[in-house]
């Protein structure tokens, strides 16, 4: 817990303060000396919300994200291609268990964040809502859309609020894991047949703008960032950290021997950055609002999975509370 602060007597639900408050004075300090916010200290109300937004949209994104290469487990190509699958696809259960907690660390209650997410009143990541064709889009995930969660998520490391940046050590360990295995999946299909390096070209071609996309809008049309940024939950702006992302793919792509499907795309020695061209802004609004390619499918399938699992979940609380009775 270094550099918590403790709260005292200030009551952690506890809306606007008045300014006497002495909580909004020690969180305002925290931040500014980058410790940690901890669950049982004072925040603002703004603060935990958009933490709770933030950390369930993540939460339901690895449990969605399950889907695109789940689908893919049993028709693997071998039995190690088949284990390694699965193993990463529980991973992906484990990141939202672990996100989910966090978000439970601020009130929020995991069955309604759930109820949420199939009603539609929460998001996941967008890049869920499009379709895995072949097997080579099982290695294009790994490299492409973990290696876009990495840029992303390593900074939530040093995220003001506690139990999210510790979770995000962990779930950055195995995405590094993740990525590798995408990566040296597509080596090896590289090394194969002609169609097999069609199959890495073509999923590379699908992937890469949506790849983009996950890192959200343009800076100039995110309205959430500036105040995230201020309480440093967030620790750098969508466009600088889909900047960091086509600095680290472009000589990773080369050295795959692929092409990345973007003609703007060229190294400027004046700002030592790649220049790269803008993704669909307008295919980003529709898949977000709802109206991607497998946004239904996505919906329908997790909420088939949650009415599946109602039993085990009422036969977990009646267990509990019969431990609880002591009977
Ligand atoms: N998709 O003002 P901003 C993974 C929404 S990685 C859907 O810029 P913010 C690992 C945004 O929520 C993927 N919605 O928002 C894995 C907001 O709407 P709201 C998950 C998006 O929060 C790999 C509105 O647009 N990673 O799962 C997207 O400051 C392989 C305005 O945007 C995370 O969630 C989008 N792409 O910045 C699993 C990382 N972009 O909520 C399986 C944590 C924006 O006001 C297989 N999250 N929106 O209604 C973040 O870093 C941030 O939330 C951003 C968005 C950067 C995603």
């Amino acid at each position: 817990m270094t550099g918590s602060i403790s709260a005292g007597s200030v009551s952690p639900g506890s809306g606007s303060p008045g300014p006497a408050d002495p909580g909004e004075q020690i969180f305002a300090d925290t931040i500014a000396r980058d410790q940690r916010v901890e669950p049982r200290d004072w925040m603002p109300d703004g603060y935990r919300q958009t933490l709770i937004r933030q950390i369930a949209q993540h939460a339901h994104s690895e449990i969605i994200g399950m889907q695109p290469e789940g689908e893919w487990i049993t028709r693997a190509p071998t039995l190690r291609r088949k284990a390694i699958l699965l193993a990463k696809v529980q991973d992906e259960a484990g990141h939202g268990l672990y996100l989910y907690s966090a978000a439970e660390t601020l009130g929020a209650d995991r069955g309604d964040l759930t109820r949420r997410l199939i009603e539609g009143r929460q998001k996941y990541s967008s890049i869920f809502n499009y379709p895995t064709l072949s097997f080579a889009d099982v290695g294009v995930i790994g490299w492409l859309v973990d290696g876009a969660a990495i840029c992303n998520q390593v900074p939530l490391c040093r995220s003001s609020y506690g139990p999210y940046a510790r979770a995000m050590i962990r779930i950055c360990k195995e995405e590094s894991f993740h990525q590798r295995q995408g990566y040296e999946l597509l080596m090896t299909m590289m090394g194969g047949t002609e169609t097999q390096r069609d199959m890495v070209q073509d999923a590379v071609n699908r992937w890469w703008w949506p790849s983009l996309m996950m890192f959200g809008p343009p800076d100039g049309d995110s309205p959430n960032s500036a105040r995230s940024m201020a309480w440093k939950i967030k620790r750098h702006s969508n466009d600088e950290l889909r900047q960091r992302f086509v600095d680290m793919t472009v000589p990773q792509a080369d050295a795959l021997g692929v092409t990345l499907p973007d003609p703007a795309l060229r190294w400027n020695a004046d700002r030592e950055h790649y220049d790269f061209g803008q993704p669909d802004w307008a295919e980003l609004k529709q898949v977000i609002s709802g109206d991607g390619p497998l946004n239904r499918q996505r919906i329908a399938r997790r909420k088939q999975a949650d009415s599946d699992g109602a039993w085990v979940r009422e036969a977990a609380a009646a267990h509990a509370a019969k431990h609880r009775s002591g009977s």
